[in-house]
């Protein structure tokens, strides 16, 4: 073969593809305390189970005969399928409307699917075990002549082709949709996880910045140091309302007394948090790292900590923070110098957020950031681009999307249209990512999010892991 012939070219971009596979494959941690990752990135499907709406009596021998279930495998005592059976049960009693009254046997596929869920879809080596749980299961339910056998439903869940088969022998809706969740929870499963860590000094906006690209308020955010650890947010593919937390204990309902407390039973500095990304990032695989401000005068630990996060490269990318109301401040010029010395080849978006500050008829955008791109070189980084964003007005367009403002954040976010409307980012971005485009909406509340930055930084980060440069 010619070398720099076509062929050969290809076959060098063939492998380097595959390396940068399995690179990143390695990147992202598998296992935390014998908990798989890959799991805690799947969607609760219970919603579409109408077990959840069925008298108290039904609800009681569904849970029960689940649990008997995993008891006969030997799961009952992991901390996921522990975890997932608290939180079936917080679902199915903790709901009170009953709609339907179709008796148990009438659950006896969904409560199938619902196993393999329990054990993360994952079947192979379980085969034995699965024998026993499936004769007490036929001593459960009358079986007729046209069921589809445990053993077939189980099965199906380890391969997308399989699933469909099955799905198309089933007789109902509701367990073509049980069905049709599982294949998207399995679909997603199958992507390869792109790590981004989140860094910078103290109370520049890190967490503001991570619930604008979730959509969700799920670090806490406030004008005082507050981010004491790592919590690493994990997207799920579909909206299931719920949101899991593993901090020492996996709660699959987790609220606001979980979310914004640390567990003191916790001794690591990692908090895993899944949930839904609402907007540009929701169909990825993403593990968004939010780690302590860095402020070199103050808090060591924290410093530590995110240091780290930083030196150990479990990411694919790394989002630097910068605070456009407090410009190159010698937190700033340090943490920049550990930054530029760790990161190696890994790609850095350099984010300047609270852009909202500036005062449109004053200051000139483009002139900011091209100081700001020339301190970028002076400290050693190759053609950085600046991306500025008001992540505070981009996390209120989402909540406008999702219906969730309350009045004064309506007020906010009305200040913050109006802003945006002048200050001119889309001609920023358009000269700067000529390859990024954001479709126009005629609504002004939903071109807020292109407006003020953020949408074009979902884009950007999009084309990252798309291999995009
Ligand atoms: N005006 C404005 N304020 C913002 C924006 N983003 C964050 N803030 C405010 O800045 C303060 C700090 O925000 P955080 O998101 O907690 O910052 P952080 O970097 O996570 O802080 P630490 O974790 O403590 O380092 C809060 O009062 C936020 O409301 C923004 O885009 N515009
Ligand atoms: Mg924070």
């Amino acid at each position: 073969m010619k070398k720099n012939g076509r062929k050969y070219r290809k076959l060098v971009r063939e492998r380097e593809q595959k390396l940068e596979k399995i690179e990143q494959s390695i990147i992202i941690e598998r296992e935390v305390d014998g908990i798989k990752t890959s799991y805690l990135s799947m969607a609760h499907i219970l919603s579409s189970n109408p077990i959840v709406y069925e008298n108290t009596n039904t609800k009681r021998t569904y849970l029960e005969r689940l649990a008997s279930y995993l008891k006969i495998g030997g799961w009952n005592k992991r901390k996921y399928e522990s975890s997932m059976m608290e939180a079936y049960k917080k679902i199915i009693t903790g709901n009170e409307e009953v709609r339907v009254d179709n008796g148990i046997d009438y659950y006896k596929n969904l409560i199938v699917f619902d196993l393999a869920h329990f054990l993360g879809y994952e079947l192979k080596e379980l085969n034995e075990k699965l024998k026993n749980v499936e004769k007490q299961y036929l001593l459960d339910f009358d079986s007729s002549e046209e069921d589809i056998s445990f053993s077939r439903i189980i099965n199906s869940v380890t391969s997308i082709r399989k699933l469909r088969n099955v799905q198309k022998l089933l007789g109902r809706d509701d367990e073509k949709e049980y069905a049709e969740l599982i294949c998207k929870n399995l679909s997603f499963k199958k992507k390869q996880p792109f790590g981004i860590m989140v860094t910078a000094t103290m109370s520049a906006g890190k967490s503001t910045f991570i619930n604008s690209l979730t959509g969700k308020y799920i670090c806490l955010s406030q004008n005082m140091a507050c981010t004491s650890k790592i919590h690493s947010i994990i997207n799920k593919p579909f909206e299931d309302g719920f949101s899991y937390e593993y901090d020492h204990d996996l709660v699959m309902t987790a609220g606001k007394e979980e979310l914004f407390n640390d567990n003191a039973l916790n001794t690591s500095d990692r908090i895993y948090v899944s949930t839904h990304f609402q907007g540009g990032l929701a169909d990825g695989r993403y593990i968004i790292h939010d780690s302590p401000g860095v402020n070199y005068s103050g808090d060591h630990e924290h410093k530590e900590i995110a240091d780290r996060l930083i030196k150990a490269k479990k990411y694919n990318m790394l989002i630097y923070v910068m605070n456009s109301t407090q410009l190159a401040t010698n937190d700033e010029d340090e943490h920049l110098d550990f930054v530029k010395q760790r990161i190696g080849r890994t790609p850095v978006l350099f984010v300047m957020n609270k852009v909202d500050s500036y005062d449109v008829e004053e200051e000139d955008i483009f002139a900011t950031m091209h100081r700001q791109t020339e301190y970028l070189k002076k400290k050693g980084f190759k053609n950085p681009t600046i991306c500025p964003v008001s992540a505070r007005a981009g996390y209120l367009a989402k909540q406008f999307v999702l219906r969730k403002l309350t009045r004064s954040e309506e007020r906010e976010l009305y200040n913050f249209v109006d802003k945006f409307e002048q200050m001119g980012l889309p001609r920023y971005y358009g000269e700067k990512f000529p390859q990024i485009h954001v479709e126009d909406n005629e609504q002004e509340e939903i071109q807020l999010l292109k407006n003020c930055g953020l949408a074009y930084i979902e884009n950007i980060i999009k084309e990252y892991t798309e291999g995009g440069k």
